[in-house]
């Protein structure tokens, strides 16, 4: 298995260096990362990210542009005045992407393609700015499993729908099936993070699937070919195989940031309960009140941990 890491002596699976286990890379001239509008010849990677220690991820760009605000408030850094946050990403609108001191808050859309995409290009350009010790969040939302609305979910496994805790690829026309493995310890830790909050934080499975509706066993998508028992038998199942919440990315999230050698976790506050029933009909000022949920945890963690950087 040929890898480059971008520190130099290192063991296969050594902690702290991101690995890219693609021999092409160190060959090609330049390497353009496409969907962020960034490349190694046309930007100083090294410069603008060298110093980045934590990757927060989270669906919606806007969502990710609030959780840089609110960094820059919890981490008392200074933007200088009449300098807004940048969208270091503004050349393209497939992905946003702020940085605040150590931080990088970044959008990936909605289900396992493109995050993938989005990690890919995340962990070259990690790589290239020669980051080491670098921890990934997702920051997210889910419907939940027998849980309260609100209640934020840190993930202890992340499962497809069949249960399993491995990411499938089709690759040159085959399936190449990849671990999804998530840091214990970081999830414990996280789980430390919750306070005296008005919300509660438990720890649980995660189920990935790769549609809302018929892949989450709904009843009001466009189609549906079962009934009410059959969908609340297969959710009942799930609950107790120990599944918490249901969301789009997690396995993939898992399963490329373990190949890469990258700590992560998932942090997922639900805005419904899916044994009670299937739309989201909370106001959208509540669900955004409720979507700040994992950004406090995550943010009290990297609070906690640049104490000792
Ligand atoms: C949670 O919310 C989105 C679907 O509404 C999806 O990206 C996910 O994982
Ligand atoms: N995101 C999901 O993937 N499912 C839900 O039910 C809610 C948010």
């Amino acid at each position: 298995n040929i890898e480059l890491t971008n520190g130099r002596a290192h063991k296969e699976g050594a902690n702290g260096f991101i690995h890219i286990k693609n021999p092409h890379i160190s060959n090609m001239d330049e390497d353009v990362l496409y969907h962020f509008a960034l490349g190694t010849k046309s930007h100083d990677l090294k410069k603008m990210f060298g110093d980045v220690k934590f990757v927060c991820i989270g669906g919606s760009p806007r969502r990710m542009e609030r959780f840089a605000h609110f960094l820059v408030k919890e981490l008392g850094y200074n933007v200088p005045s009449g300098l807004a946050l940048e969208n270091i990403t503004n050349a393209t609108d497939r992905y946003a992407m702020y940085k605040v001191g150590p931080v990088l808050s970044v959008s990936h859309g909605m289900g396992v393609p493109s995050v993938s995409i989005m990690l890919h290009e995340i962990i070259k350009m990690m790589f290239h700015a020669g980051c080491t010790d670098v921890e990934f969040f997702r920051i997210g939302t889910s419907g939940g499993l027998g849980l309260k609305p609100g209640t934020v979910v840190v993930t202890s496994e992340a499962v497809d729908g069949q249960g399993k805790a491995s990411q499938d690829n089709l690759v040159l026309g085959k399936v190449v099936s990849r671990p999804s493995v998530l840091d214990k310890d970081l999830a414990e830790r996280l789980l430390q993070c919750s306070m005296n909050d008005d919300f509660e934080v438990i720890m649980g499975k995660t189920m990935c699937t790769d549609d809302f509706y018929e892949g989450q066993g709904r009843l009001d998508g466009a189609f549906c070919d079962y009934n009410e028992d059959e969908k609340m038998a297969y959710l009942q199942d799930c609950h107790n195989r120990g599944v918490r919440n249901i969301e789009m990315e997690s396995v993939c999230f898992g399963s490329m940031c373990h190949h890469a050698g990258i700590k992560c976790a998932v942090v997922c506050v639900t805005l419904l309960d899916r044994l009670q029933g299937d739309q989201v009909s909370t106001p959208h000022d509540v669900l955004d009140s409720w979507s700040q949920r994992p950004m406090t945890i995550v943010a009290r963690h990297i609070k906690n941990r640049m104490k000792t950087l």
